[in-house]
């Protein structure tokens, strides 16, 4: 019985010791120090020893379950600490792998352009000012020296929502009430930028919506000379130092007189080429001084103020600014496109 105690004990620890993993070391546990174990079994004889053999028969069988029990706790620790050493290999980080890429936004290019020109006024002394998209008839026509049935309101072709409604067709009626919160009072210095609507067909350079600046200064002896200093500063600073400015006479009824202004073209330097259509000059925006009646209308008095103001499409300026040669790229949302003018790139 003894030595088939022993013999029990070596077999067991020779499994145990070859044990792969926990499941094959919990059979060799149930196996040998199960109720149906062999030791079990063995011990069932004990019946037919001496009263002497018994109790030394019953401590040897208690240790050599100890023995198989310390056995598999011992593998059981080793088996456990291997496992987890293999997860973590497994699942080892390099850190020297490159990252992810994350995609950043970016300040689409008209909204650059507007800051840039609303950054270069502020500088000059200028406030932003803002007004409704959807605007009342009397600001965007009858306020600008535009009464109902004037035909230059058919030059601006118009979204009405109501008779009296329309989506504004220019940034014009900023001017106009803004100059009437002011209750007669100068100084004014505005830029007002905003989305304008017009029932234009879009093409390369015309879309039904765009952006506008508008520009307006109200003081005492306010002269053409001051719009011209300002427009010539702007066009430096906007397009380069060596840009020439020239006005040319034109028609607006808010303004009196009234002219268009053109930049020398930056692509030729005025030499002549399809950008300028070989005329040397770009136009690139509308301006005047501001006519008495929309002056007196607002309230402000006529013979003691007056004023110029301008307005420009951002898109032209965007366009010639960046060399963009459709105004629908602004609108269509590629980001082939959009990324150009990504800053983190
Ligand atoms: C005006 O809208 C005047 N309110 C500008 C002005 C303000 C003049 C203050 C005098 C004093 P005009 O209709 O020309 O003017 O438009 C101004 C600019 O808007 C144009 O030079 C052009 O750059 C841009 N623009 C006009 N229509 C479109 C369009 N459909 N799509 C894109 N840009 C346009």
């Amino acid at each position: 019985m003894q030595e088939r105690l022993k013999e029990l004990q070596g077999e067991a620890l020779e499994k145990v010791s070859a044990a792969m993993d926990l499941k094959e070391l919990n059979d060799i546990r149930v196996a040998y120090l199960g109720k149906k174990g062999p030791i079990t079994e063995v011990l069932k004889g004990m019946g037919k020893l001496s009263a002497e053999e018994r109790p030394k028969m019953g401590a040897l069988a208690n240790e050599v379950r100890d023995q198989i029990t310390q056995g598999i706790t011992a593998k059981q620790v080793q088996l456990e600490e291997a496992q987890i050493q293999a997860k973590l290999a497994a699942e080892t980080i390099d850190v020297t792998l490159p990252g992810r890429p994350v995609h950043t936004g970016n300040h689409h290019s008209l909204t650059r352009v507007v800051e840039e020109i609303e950054d270069l006024f502020i500088g000059m002394g200028y406030t932003v000012a803002e007004g409704p998209e959807v605007e009342k008839d009397y600001y965007n026509f009858e306020a600008l020296n535009l009464p109902k049935g004037h035909p230059a309101r058919d030059m601006q072709d118009s979204f009405y929502i109501t008779e009296d409604i329309l989506l504004r067709t220019h940034t014009s009626p900023v001017q106009a009430r803004t100059m009437e919160k002011h209750e007669g009072k100068g100084p004014v210095k505005i830029i007002c930028p905003g989305k304008v609507f017009r029932r234009d067909n879009d093409d390369a350079t015309h879309s039904h919506q765009f952006m506008q600046i508008e520009g307006l200064v109200i003081d005492e002896n306010i002269r053409m000379t001051d719009l011209k200093g300002t427009l010539e500063v702007f066009a430096k600073k906007m397009f380069g130092e060596e840009r020439e400015i020239r006005l040319r006479p034109s028609f607006f009824p808010f303004t009196e007189p009234s002219v268009e202004m053109d930049i020398s073209c930056m692509i030729c330097s005025g030499e002549g080429c399809n950008v300028c259509k070989k005329t040397g000059w770009i136009e690139i925006l509308g301006a005047g001084m501001v006519h008495p009646n929309v002056l007196e209308m607002a309230g402000f008095d006529s013979k003691k103020y007056t004023g110029f103001a301008f307005g420009m499409g951002a898109e032209r300026i965007a366009m010639l600014k960046y060399g963009v040669d459709d105004i629908r790229h602004f609108y269509t949302n590629d980001s082939r496109f959009l990324k150009q003018f990504s800053i983190h790139e």
